[in-house]
Parts: C-alpha cells; structure tokens; sequence
C-alpha cells in the first residue's frame, strides 16, 4: 500500500477555536498526522510518499471558482486590513443565514469569511490554503493509484475535509478531499463510485455535493445530528433527492454506542454499496469513534479498529482511505493503522 502523506500539513496550524463563548486550543493539531506516519513507519507499513502535483482546475471539479479565489487570497486580505494580523487567525464571526443574499459577494473581508463558511471552530491561518491543497493533492494521488490497478491507497491529509462543501469550509474542513477523490474516479471512467464515512460526524460536505447525483453513493455512520456536531444536517430520512434519490444513507447513533451495534450499521452501509454496484470504494476515515476521543460519543477500542479494516477489505473494492478527524492525539496513530494493517492482511 501507498501513503501519500500531506508533506505541508503543519503550516496549517490554527491556535484557537470559538467553544461555548471563549476561544480555546485547538483540537485538529499537527500532531495527529505526525503520529500516524510514525505508527505507518514503525509497522513498515507500504510506502510514503508527497503527492503529485495537480493544476487548480482539479480542485473546481468539486468547489466553486469563487470559493478557490477567496481561500487563495483569503491570508494577503488578512493581512492587508493590519500588519498586526500576522499572528492571529482568521476566525468568522457573521454569517448570511435564511432570507440574506449569497450571490453577492461583499467587499468586507468578514462578510467574506462569514459567506464561505459555517462555523467559528475553523481557524484559517497562514498556511491553511497551501496545506489544504497539498492534502487535496494527497486524495488525488491516492485515487489514481487506483485507476492505475492499485487495491488501495491512503492519503494522510490535514486539515480534513469531509465537511467541507462546494463552497464553504468549517469543521476544520477546507477542501473536501474524500469527494474530490471521488470524482476523480468518475473522471478516470469509473462508473460507479461509494464514499463511505466513518468519522463521527456526520459528513455534511460530501452528502451535500453529490445529493442530487446517481453516480456516486454516500453512506455516512454518525453521532445523531439532533445532539452532534454538525446538528444541521445528517438525518436517517435524508436520502438523495432527484436523480441521485436512494444514493445517499445516513445511519445516525446515539452518543455512547459501541462497537456491536456500530459495526452492524458498517455491515449495513457496505452491503447498501455493494447493492447499489460500485465500482471502488472512498473511504472518510475518521478516529473520533475511538473512546478516548476528547470532542466525540461513541465507545470504540483500539482493537476494534482491526475488525474495521477487515470489514472494509471484505467488500472487496479498489479503495481509497482518506484521513479525516480522530481527536485522542496519543492514540490516533494506533488506531488508524489498526485499520490500514489489517485491511493489508485480510
Ligand atoms: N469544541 C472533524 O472531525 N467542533 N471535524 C465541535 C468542539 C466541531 C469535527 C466542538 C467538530 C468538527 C473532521
Ligand atoms: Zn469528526
């Protein structure tokens, strides 16, 4: 197996995240990557190596010119409005909710950061858009590993990016590397593709950008959205709409299910994409169902993450893993390559 490894993923460092009306350390630090390379190396795990290059037209397969424009210059704006900016994040504070405009974009550069996002715990900071891009680059690369014949691939990428939509970041999500890998399938022939998300949240992003499509299925297993992160969308009775209606499947779990009754709504969801004929499979793997996660609900032991990686080898698909959120910052390397090892040996 090939890691493509975000060799850039620490310029992206946010310093603080808005959490119950103060600005606290946060969560998403480079430390979890750092972690899962050295678990990869320390089981001599396959091979890493930096992505490939891709040109920005890549990135528009999945997210708006404008957005790019904006997250390309968000940090000069920044800075242009006040040297002083430099060791501060870039945090939003206002955002156009219903019955406000979406199609003009302002001049004010807060406006701006409130009409590209959703949320105030996703710091944009100096080296956000050159690390979020060399992740997305990660996810590119993984998935033409496979249009080239390759079982599987894992791209180990932050910032995350399942949250991330068409045309906003929040979540700690910029781009969203799970759809871009996706697409890059369908663009590489592939006629079917199903992104499974296994990160504790729900991933609003990815179900968002291919809800109306029949081509790519996404299934997503999650803390309930009526008590969890992101809240707003992640329903069970969310399931496509238009031509994409019966390609999308969300199995939403109350906060403190463990693996028994987590690990039937993954036999589910595969059996689901093994119906619906996927042609390969894109996997958001995120850690935060791990019982020590700091910010998450669910109870899964470190060994329960090589019944994961077994599962997933069982369905039998060319498969990209794409790293997303697991906040245990000691324990996600572990955890990760629990999955990565086991699905090598099954
Ligand atoms: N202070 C991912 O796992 N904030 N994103 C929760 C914590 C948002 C998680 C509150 C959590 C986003 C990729
Ligand atoms: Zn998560």
């Amino acid at each position: 197996m090939i890691t493509y490894y975000n060799h850039l993923h620490a310029q992206h460092q946010g310093k603080v995240e808005m959490f119950r009306g103060a600005l606290v350390p946060c969560f998403e630090v480079p430390a979890r990557a750092d972690h899962v390379l050295a678990e990869l190396q320390r089981r001599g795990l396959g091979t890493v190596e930096p992505p490939h290059p891709f040109d920005d037209a890549a990135l528009e397969t999945i997210h708006s010119p404008r957005y790019l424009r904006f997250l390309a210059t968000a940090w000069d704006q920044w800075m242009a409005l006040d040297p002083a900016n430099a060791d501060k994040d870039i945090l939003p504070s206002v955002w156009p909710t219903r019955t406000f405009r979406t199609d003009v974009e302002p001049d004010n550069f807060a406006a701006k950061v409130g009409l590209y996002s959703y949320d105030a715990g996703s710091p944009f900071t100096a080296g956000t858009w050159v690390a979020a891009r060399a992740g997305a680059h990660c996810a590119l690369s993984a998935a033409e590993r496979l249009v080239r014949g390759d079982r599987a691939a894992f791209a180990l990428s932050r910032p995350p990016g399942h949250h991330a939509g068409a045309d906003f970041f929040g979540g700690y999500c910029f781009l969203n590397n799970a759809a871009l890998a996706a697409q890059h399938l369908r663009n590489a022939g592939m006629a079917k593709v199903a992104v499974l998300d296994i990160d504790y949240h729900h991933g609003n992003g990815t179900q968002a950008i291919f809800y109306d499509r029949p081509d790519v299925f996404f299934a997503s297993i999650h803390g309930d959205p009526h008590t969890e992160y992101p809240f707003y969308l992640g329903h069970a009775d969310e399931t496509g709409v238009g031509a994409g209606q019966g390609a999308n499947l969300n199995i939403p779990l109350p906060r403190g299910t463990g693996f028994a009754r987590w690990s039937a709504a993954l036999e589910h969801s595969l059996q689901a994409i093994q119906r619906f004929g996927a042609d390969a499979l894109v996997v958001s793997l995120g850690m935060d169902t791990f019982e020590g996660d700091p910010i998450s609900g669910f109870t899964l032991q470190s060994a329960d993450y090589l019944a994961v990686g077994q599962q997933l080898a069982a369905a039998g698909l060319p498969t990209v893993l794409v790293f997303e959120g697991g906040y245990a910052v000691a324990e996600v390397g572990v955890n990760a390559v629990n999955v990565l090892e086991a699905f090598f040996k099954a």
